[in-house]
């Protein structure tokens, strides 16, 4: 168990007990107390246990012995009876509506007394209706309905495209206030992963009080949780968590090191330092009793005998061992790509032209784009047929002759029938000047039958990329079943590439298959699958799970010149 999880259950108890109207203020308030100083102990709870038992938790200032025996019980059983006793005279609900942002125990206590809400749904119904007016104000019963609001999207992880924006927004805005140095966003966020459980930010100041001061009244705050001198943790409007710490300039680098994490990265790090004598923390690396600080991140690797190690790497995946010995990848970069290998039209369920697209890829400075629509096999969205395919091959022939500055290639995206055959007729296929086959039914297959059948469209001598290869969807389809090592190997052999689509929900082939993928020789296009001109702006993300995955530039065939790529399509198809 986790110092953060800890703390959980014992802001948890200073909860209950608060429901409970108990009187005892110091219990509640010594509860409080051990759970923030718990929550940002340097030192993990698990590991000062070992060294004394409760003896060493006694010693953490503001932990008694009573709450010092709670934490041993946790550490040993993961739960704690006496939560357990005090939960069960608080009604059920209450407990539900404290964990709403915005209701405390005092408010959770007026709605079930008074108003008498059996739940969050019956709360809502009941201030929707104006049965509440009488009892809270306006105001409290808009809080009210805001929270019930966030605490449903606040369930799940973010997509990183919705968290993005809310980030650079914050840090831009925090960066404006008088007395700020610098700040980042940090966390799964600056490591840029797929999905983010909340945002965190740190900033450098000396006034960190008065920073804190103004950014708690920046608009999009729905609700403040804790606010403490240099931390605070808010609730954002568009449903998200965002936890600020602020430290001095000295510092900074050290702070922005541990709070980008990830944490199997900094304990690895740690891990290593030990070894060498030294101890790391988020305040610098102490050797005997100096403490040495660091502005940058850079300076503190470099202190550890290492290369910077750019975030997208931190994940205890051999970055460690790559950064001492100076190996670490020189990764992809989005100015690295010159073309889109996978954009839809509106010949099937694209609503761009072929010329819309010719213009857009043109002010993205690309040197080629590639038109790849839907087959006819799929039986949706609008798929092209033999005859149709023709015509869209005159169609980019004469919007060709306008743009003489992009390169726009032929291509469509046959989907690969449940037995591994495409859609869509050789002959046809060898017409195209490069071919995307992807799985669009039949998910559902054993494993082994999967893998033969990404084998057979893998080595079809037509096929030149795998589209969106897992198939999965965040937060709604689970990547179908597949035995990896055997798909690698055959892209290996058959010379087929693998494509990261930078689509949000799908981010597919996904970061650590694309380390492994790399490392049995496979390469790689980072693609779109643009349907309107928006999505031809995404590709920093697919860039993102490139870099994730210890990718550089070499390994992505869309950082190709055109003639190059060209070549490694003819090249492989004999
Ligand atoms: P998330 O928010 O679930 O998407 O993931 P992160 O990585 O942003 O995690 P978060 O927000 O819990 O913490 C931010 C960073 O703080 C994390 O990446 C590393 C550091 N950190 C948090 N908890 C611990 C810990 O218990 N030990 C160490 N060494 N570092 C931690
Ligand atoms: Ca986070
Ligand atoms: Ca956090
Ligand atoms: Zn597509």
């Amino acid at each position: 168990m986790t110092n953060k999880e800890i703390a959980k259950i014992l802001f948890q108890i200073a909860e209950i007990l608060e429901l409970k109207n108990s009187s005892d203020r110091f219990r509640i308030v010594a509860y409080e107390k051990a759970a923030q100083i718990v929550e940002n102990y340097p030192i993990e709870m698990k590991e000062l246990y070992v060294r004394e038992g409760v003896k060493s938790l006694v010693e953490v200032p503001g932990i008694g012995q009573s709450i010092a025996e709670k934490i041993e019980e946790l550490l040993k059983t993961g739960k704690l009876k006496y939560l357990t006793e005090i939960e069960k005279d608080v009604p059920a609900s209450q407990m539900k509506f404290i964990k709403v942002p915005g209701i405390g125990p005092k408010m959770a206590i007026k709605i079930a007394t008074e108003l008498k809400a059996k739940d969050i749904e019956d709360l809502e119904v009941k201030i929707k209706s104006g049965e509440a007016d009488e009892i809270f104000k306006e105001k409290t019963r808009n809080n009210i309905l805001r929270g019930i609001e966030i605490s449903r999207k606040l369930t799940g992880r973010m997509l990183i495209t919705d968290a993005l924006p809310v980030a650079e927004d914050f840090v831009k805005r925090i960066k404006e206030i008088d007395g700020v140095k610098d700040a980042n966003f940090v966390g799964s966020l600056r490591r840029m992963k797929e999905t983010i459980g909340d945002i965190d930010i740190v900033a450098a100041s000396s006034e960190p009080k008065k920073i804190i001061n103004e950014y708690i009244a920046f608009p999009g705050i729905i609700h403040i949780v804790t606010q403490g001198e240099a931390k605070s943790t808010i609730i954002h409007r568009q449903g998200c968590q965002l936890d600020l710490e602020i430290v001095s300039e000295a510092e900074y680098g050290s702070l922005l090191q541990h709070f980008t994490g990830s944490k199997e990265h900094n304990v690895a790090l740690r891990t290593y330092a030990q070894t060498k004598g030294m101890s790391v923390s988020e305040h610098g690396v102490k050797i005997g009793e100096k403490l040495h600080t660091f502005k940058t991140e850079k300076e503190l690797y470099n202190f550890l005998g290492m290369d910077f190690i750019p975030p997208e790497l931190r994940e205890n995946r051999g970055e460690i061992a790559a950064a001492l010995n100076h190996r670490l990848p020189v990764l992809v970069e989005v100015s690295d790509i010159l073309g889109d290998l996978h954009v839809h039209s509106d010949w099937s369920d694209g609503n761009m032209s072929i010329s819309e697209i010719a213009l857009a890829a043109e002010k993205l400075n690309y040197e080629y784009i590639v038109i790849s629509d839907h087959t006819v096999g799929l039986g949706i969205a609008n798929g092209l047929d033999e005859k149709r395919l023709e015509e869209r091959q005159k169609e980019i022939e004469i919007v060709q002759k306008d743009h003489p500055r992009i390169k726009i290639l032929s291509s469509v995206e046959v989907n690969i029938k449940a037995d591994g055959s495409l859609d869509i007729q050789d002959w046809m296929l060898e017409k195209l000047d490069i071919v995307t086959a992807s799985v669009h039914t039949s998910f559902f297959q054993e494993k082994e039958v999967m893998t033969d059948r990404l084998i057979k469209a893998i080595s079809n001598s037509h096929v030149d990329i795998i589209g969106h290869p897992s198939g999965r969807v965040i937060g709604q389809r689970e990547p179908y079943l597949v035995n990896w090592e055997r798909v690698f190997k055959a892209c290996s052999e058959y010379k087929t590439v693998l494509e990261i689509s930078s689509f949000p929900n799908r981010l597919d082939l996904q970061d650590y298959l694309c380390q492994q993928a790399k490392n049995l020789g496979v390469k790689f296009a980072i693609n779109t699958d643009a349907h309107q001109a928006a999505h031809l702006q995404l590709m920093r993300y697919g860039v993102s799970v490139a870099r994730r995955g210890w990718l550089e530039k070499k390994d992505i065939i869309n950082t190709f010149k055109l003639e190059d790529l060209l070549r490694w399509v003819e090249l492989r198809e004999n």
